[in-house]
This record gives C-alpha cells, sequence and structure tokens, in this order.
C-alpha cells in the first residue's frame, strides 16, 4: 500500500456512533472522549497518525511502554515468526524454549542478586504477583505471621485488588470496597515548599523513610511480609525519590526481614538510562515489577524477578506437589516472548538501556527551559522522564492540563500525558536531541496558549 492508499483507507475508519458506544473505554472520561475523538491509527518510530495521516510526535513512548520506538521491524518480523511457528502453547505443566531463554536473557541485565522470572501479561498482574510471593515465601519459611502489606501515598501499582490495596490513589480506591485487609502507607515525598524545580533527585525528603519505622512499631515489624514503591513514581504525576530515601528503605526493611519490592513498570528497560532503577540508584530490592518496556509494548507482558534464594525457599517438600499456586493462562506467551526476545536485542545492538542517561543533561535543560512559561508551578525530571505541574484553576482541578492535552494534540501534534495538572513526558528511547527540542518548543506553545 503506498502512502496515499493507506490514508485514503484509514480516512474512511469514520467511527459510528454505535462503535464508540461500545467501547468502554479505560481510564478515560468516555463522554468527553466520545464528543471529540483522538484517534491513533498508525505507528512508525517517533511518530503516531492519525486516520487522516496527520503525524503526532510521541511524548510518551505510547502509555511509558514503547521504549524501542514504533513498527520497529525486528520486533515485527519476531512476532510474525512466531505467530506462524508456535501461537499458543500451555506454561502449565508443559514447556516451549522461548519461555526459558528469555527468563535467562533478562537475567542477564539484571544485578546478579536475581535469579528467577515469573511471567504475567500485565504491571497489575506483576504486582499482585509479586505480593502473592511475598506472603507465600514467608509463609513457607514458617513465618506466616507476616501478613502486613505496607505501599505509599500517591503509589499507583496497577489496578488489581492487590495493586489498589497498596497504591495510594484515592480515585482508584474509594467505590471498590474495603480492599485487602492489613495494609498501611508510607507518605509520599512530594513537596513543593521544599523540592519544587528539582534537577534529578531532590535533597530534601530522605527522612519520610523513617516512617516506615514509626509504622512498623505501631503493627510490630514481625507481622509485616513486603513493602512496595516505585523508585520513581510515575503514574501520579512523576515523583522523584529524595537523595537517599531509597537506600533508606532498604536498610530499614533488611534489618526487619521484610521485603522490599521495587514496582519498575515505568523505570524498567531503560527509562533513567540503567536497564533498571535498582541500577540506577544502587539500591537492590527483594522483588522487581515490570511490564511495558519488556517488549517495547507490542504484546501485552508482564515479569516479576525474584532475588537469590526467594524461589530456594519453596523448593521444598515432595517433588511432585507445585510449589506455587499462581499463574495466568497467557504467562509466557510465545508472541509475547518472541517480541521481548527481539527487544532485547535491539536495546543491546542500539544501546538504548543506556541512551537515556547520554540524553539526559540535555532532557532537563529543556525541560526546565520552560520556567517562565504561565501557571508553572514545578519542573522536576530524571533520566527520560519529565514533569511540568501547573497551578490548578480553583474551581476545576485537572482542567488545566486537560486543555494542555487536548491544545498539545490537535495543534500541536506532540502527544503527551496528563494526571490531575501535571503533564508528564518520556518519549521512546530513540528519541534525537532535536526532537527532545521539538517537544519543549511545543510544549511552550501550548503552556503560552492556554489560560
Ligand atoms: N505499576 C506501575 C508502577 C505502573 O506505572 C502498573 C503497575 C500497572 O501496569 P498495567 O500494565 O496493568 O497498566 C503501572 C502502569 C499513566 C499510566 O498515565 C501509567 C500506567 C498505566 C497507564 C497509564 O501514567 N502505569
Ligand atoms: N476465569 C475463568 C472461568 C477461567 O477459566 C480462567 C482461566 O482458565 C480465568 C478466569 C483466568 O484467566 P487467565 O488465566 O487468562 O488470567
Amino acid at each position: 500500500m503506498n502512502d496515499l492508499t493507506r490514508h485514503a483507507t484509514l480516512a474512511q475508519s469514520d467511527l459510528t456512533d454505535a462503535q464508540l458506544r461500545a467501547f468502554w473505554m479505560p481510564f478515560t472520561a468516555n463522554r468527553q472522549f466520545k464528543a471529540q475523538p483522538r484517534l491513533l491509527a498508525r505507528a512508525e518510530g517517533m511518530f503516531y497518525y492519525t486516520p487522516e495521516g496527520r503525524q503526532i510526535l510521541d511524548g510518551t513512548a505510547g502509555l511509558w511502554c514503547v521504549n524501542a520506538g514504533h513498527g520497529r521491524k525486528p520486533i515485527v518480523d519476531a512476532i510474525a515468526r512466531q505467530a506462524a511457528e508456535l501461537d499458543f502453547a500451555p506454561t502449565f505443566q508443559m514447556g516451549h524454549p522461548l519461555a526459558f531463554q528469555l527468563a535467562e536473557r533478562l537475567l542477564q541485565i539484571l544485578p546478579r542478586d536475581f535469579a528467577q522470572v515469573f511471567f504475567t501479561n500485565s504491571g497489575s498482574e506483576s504486582v499482585d504477583t509479586a505480593l502473592k510471593i511475598a506472603l507465600a515465601y514467608h509463609r513457607a519459611r514458617g513465618e506466616g505471621h507476616r501478613t502486613r502489606l505496607i505501599g505509599r501515598e500517591r503509589g499507583y501499582h496497577g489496578v488489581g485488588f492487590g495493586g489498589i490495596s497498596v497504591g495510594g490513589i484515592a480515585a482508584n480506591r474509594k467505590v471498590f470496597g474495603a480492599m485487602l485487609p492489613g495494609v498501611d502507607h508510607l507518605p509520599h515525598t512530594h513537596d513543593l515548599q521544599h523540592n519544587a524545580f528539582s534537577r534529578g533527585q531532590p535533597k530534601w525528603g530522605a527522612h519520610l523513610a523513617d516512617e516506615l519505622e514509626r509504622l512498623l512499631a505501631l503493627h510490630d515489624p514481625s507481622t509485616v511480609a513486603a513493602v512496595i514503591v516505585e523508585p520513581v513514581a510515575g503514574s501520579t504525576g512523576v515523583l522523584i525519590p529524595p537523595d537517599g530515601y531509597l537506600q533508606r528503605l532498604r536498610e530499614i526493611t533488611a534489618k526487619h526481614g521484610i521485603l522490599l519490592i521495587f514496582d519498575e513498570v515505568i523505570t524498567g528497560f531503560g527509562r533513567l538510562g540503567k536497564p533498571f532503577a535498582t541500577q540506577y540508584f544502587g539500591v537492590t530490592p527483594d522483588l522487581i515489577t515490570v511490564a511495558k518496556g519488556i517488549n517495547s509494548g507490542t504484546v501485552p507482558m508482564g515479569a516479576v524477578f525474584a532475588r537469590q534464594g526467594i524461589y530456594d525457599a519453596f523448593m521444598q517438600g515432595p517433588e511432585r506437589m507445585i510449589e506455587l499456586f499462581h499463574g495466568y493462562t497467557y504467562s509466557a506467551h510465545p508472541l509475547a516472548c518472541a517480541a521481548a526476545l527481539a527487544t532485547q536485542d535491539l536495546y543491546r545492538d542500539e544501546g538504548l538501556l543506556e541512551r537515556a542517561s547520554e540524553l539526559a543533561s540535555h532532557w532537563e535543560d529543556g525541560l526546565h527551559s520552560l520556567r517562565d512559561c504561565r501557571n508553572v508551578i514545578d519542573l522536576r525530571n530524571i533520566g527520560l522522564v519529565g514533569a511540568v505541574e501547573l497551578a490548578p484553576r480553583p474551581d476545576a482541578p485537572g482542567a488545566r492540563a486537560y486543555d494542555a492535552l487536548v491544545k498539545a494534540f490537535f495543534d500541536e501534534s506532540l502527544l503527551i500525558r496528563v494526571t490531575a495538572d501535571i503533564i508528564a513526558v518520556s518519549p521512546p528511547l530513540i528519541v534525537s536531541r532535536a526532537q527532545i527540542d521539538e517537544i519543549f518548543g511545543k510544549l511552550r506553545r501550548v503552556l503560552q496558549a492556554i489560560d
């Protein structure tokens, strides 16, 4: 298909009212969206294309996941080949070679402490899997009294019942009943009085990790199974850990025999300029959850990485016994595995897992050049992630950033992500310096145009 015929075909894809009504959209104001749909029909490299063929610069790597850029041929070919070769194979009491090969391959880019990989199909499933592994691990070691889980305010850990229980976003929790019992939350670390306009990690706030000691004194450390945090909170507006904060969480959890889980669904696979945040911050948790970038967002897949010794604690009793009663039909789906192996090759061959560190200072300067724009109350960045926090309109929280999203899409042909009055940008790791300048140039015009 040449470009003209392709665009002509796509232009015919105007949706009927019945079609628009039929899709119950996730995390979307359905009525507002359907009154003025924003459709993406095709993608290549750094760009999306609308059904009319308008080119949109991808400032968000899709939804923080397309780290290798769109439509990468080696990944596309691997998926197509795999679909023809082996479409599906069970991994319950059966196996297929790619699952084992991928697990071992992923361990090569992790710290040596990590020894096993459990596959899932999303970040939400990875989080629920990690929480269950933590509880079952303690029980397998005769410490079944460790049943409590500790998350953090403003944490996002997906939408399963485990994930929303340890998560700290009121809107994601309030209408869904009583949650898991025995969960408590650390305070978040975002405080504009102390850390506004930080470049990289804020200097202020490491002491907030000591709140964990307070929670442990309240519940008794022997009742706590795990602490879960995002090393950098993404979804709730790019909250960057203060200097020393993660180290302190690690010290306290280790002291009390509590597992530390890093939710690296966003920070994993090069977003910070190292393969994982654990390497970036030099702090080693016991379990790591990932998804998204594992295969550059091409086929749903997630994983949990377990530190040496966790798996071994389960390998007791008669060998005919199932050690962990947990798994998904599509755990290690062949298409997802093939896509992930091809993606890891691309990451290696193009140096993409380190690329964010080369671009980080250019990115930081570009973001902070927006400081004089109207309504900007904070700018913050780390790796190839940036956030612009706007003052909320007094009568309508979130409306200002939403206007920015609409303006960016229709007038500047730029894809951004907003949450409340925070704009987040996190482009594919193949972004060029010129495209970084373009992203911030477009954002400047957007900020100047909205009131
Ligand atoms: N943990 C973290 C840290 C995440 O960022 C999940 C778990 C859940 O992953 P799944 O694959 O189940 O969605 C996420 C997902 C946003 C945004 O706009 C962020 C996510 C998902 C959708 C939107 O910031 N993060
Ligand atoms: N519901 C029913 C009725 C099922 O049979 C299954 C799996 O066999 C599931 C839910 C879970 O689906 P999945 O393994 O894709 O998470």
